[in-house]
């Protein structure tokens, strides 16, 4: 589980190739400019990462969980925002490859596998976050149309993307009563906020979505009636894995900046490497990376094998991941003393774009209500 085979090596290799000639050179600027570069998705896309386990008859490239998480930390030491998007992107792809029929599949899943076409994951609402089966957005059947109304908060990539996977109540009957369905951009109704000002992840969109009135072919219903919440979660496992495996990666490159500024530092006489207690702390964010590495590759593969535990490992994988990614990286800006606060040395960009990490695909307290009703319930 922990070495890596030889296809494996050549995809990290292929993927930290594109990620620092394609991504890293442009990501501060990106962050600044707040720009989505919707071309460099498409370039990712040829790569094979928009489609990372959507099977390769519909364009993806059939490759396990415990691949993507090493795609995603390659990518994330380039730019977490980016690879996070691409991260929603693959959930978005994965769900309709899993419970879309045939055609659902062949008209949307190549194009995206290709990222010339967008996804977004719409469940958030203005009212409603944790407490997700708690939505209100209706979806009513109406003759061979369903027609949807109601607003979605938070959406990655609104605004830019082709379809939009919506989770609206079908039924009164809590979570049973979601159902999930695609919704494409042209959608008569269809209408997104203005770009939300954040903290970090400038290098994608937030809007909210709004739908008044949005009628689509109840062909576009994702699986059956009922099954939303269901889709919706198993799309978050996978996420919560990718969303660990970015801080990973952030708070890595973050690891490999402070190494290699320690040892360049000069104060009292020598290079701060010399001072054991700053060591101790490089030692420190060493081993809660590998660590959380470590957790995030097994609950990976439980993922891979349908194991009964995957829920429950992909939660604690999620929180120790995205708590010890940003540890590193907040810890990074302390050894670099008053440089790390400026933005010319990436540190500041990391810290911001870890954060939301600990909010986002569940939060981490979350995850701690998933652990821990495990540990009673069992
Ligand atoms: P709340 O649920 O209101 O929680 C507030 C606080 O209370 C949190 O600290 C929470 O942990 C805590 N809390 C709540 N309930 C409990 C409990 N039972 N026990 C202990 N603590 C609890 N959503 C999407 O659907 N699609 C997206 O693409 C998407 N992208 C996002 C991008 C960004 C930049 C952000 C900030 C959010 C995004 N989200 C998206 C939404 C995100 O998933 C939610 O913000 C998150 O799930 C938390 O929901 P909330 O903000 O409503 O907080
Ligand atoms: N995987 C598969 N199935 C799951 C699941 C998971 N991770 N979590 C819940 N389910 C199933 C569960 O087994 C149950 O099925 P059944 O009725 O057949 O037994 C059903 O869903 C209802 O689950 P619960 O009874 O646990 O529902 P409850 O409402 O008590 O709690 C909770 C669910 C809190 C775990 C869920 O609402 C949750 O995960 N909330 C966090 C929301 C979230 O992660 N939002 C992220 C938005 S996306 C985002 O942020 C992006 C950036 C894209």
């Amino acid at each position: 589980m922990f070495e890596l085979n030889e296809e494996q090596r050549e995809l990290v290799e292929a993927v930290r190739d594109f990620a620092a000639e394609k991504i890293a050179p442009h990501a501060l600027e990106w962050d600044a400019k707040e720009h989505f570069p919707v071309d460099v998705l498409a370039e990712a896309g040829e790569l094979g990462v928009g489609g990372i386990y959507v099977s390769e008859e519909y364009g993806g490239s059939g490759l396990t969980r415990s691949d993507a998480v090493l795609i995603f930390e390659e990518l994330s030491k380039a730019c977490p925002t980016i690879a996070a998007y691409i991260s929603i992107h693959n959930m978005v792809v994965w769900m309709i490859d899993s419970y879309g029929t045939h055609e659902q599949r062949s008209t949307w899943l190549p194009t995206m596998a290709a990222m010339t076409d967008l996804g977004s994951y719409c469940l958030t609402e203005p009212g409603v976050g944790s407490d997700a089966a708690a939505l209100s957005t209706s979806a009513v059947l109406d003759g061979d149309e369903y027609v949807l109304n109601g607003a979605k908060q938070f959406i990655s990539g609104a605004g830019s993307s082709a379809l939009y996977l919506v989770m609206a109540r079908t039924a009164n009957t809590g979570a049973k009563g979601i159902s999930a369905f695609l919704v494409p951009a042209d959608a008569q109704g269809l209408s997104f906020g203005p770009k939300e000002k954040k903290m970090g992840w400038n290098a994608q969109p937030t809007r909210q979505v709004f739908m008044q009135d949005v009628r689509i072919p109840a062909s576009n219903l994702l699986g059956n009636e009922g099954q939303g919440f269901s889709i919706a979660m198993s799309g978050l496992n996978g996420g919560r894995l990718n969303i660990g495996a970015c801080s990973i990666g952030g708070g890595q490159l973050a690891l490999e900046k402070s190494v290699a500024y320690l040892k360049e530092r000069e104060a009292f006489g020598g290079p701060l490497t010399k001072q054991e207690a700053l060591v101790f702390k490089l030692a420190d964010m060493d081993m809660e990376l590998e660590a959380a590495r470590s957790l995030l590759r097994r609950a990976a593969a439980a993922l891979d094998a349908k194991a009964p535990d995957a829920v429950r490992l992909c939660a604690m994988a999620k929180r120790v991941a995205t708590d010890a990614g940003f540890n590193a990286a907040n810890t990074a800006i302390q050894l670099h003393g008053g440089y790390g606060y400026l933005s010319e040395y990436g540190l500041e960009k990391i810290v911001r774009d870890l954060r939301v990490h600990q909010i986002l695909e569940g939060t981490n307290e979350i995850m701690q209500l998933i652990v821990g009703r495990g540990l009673i319930e069992s």
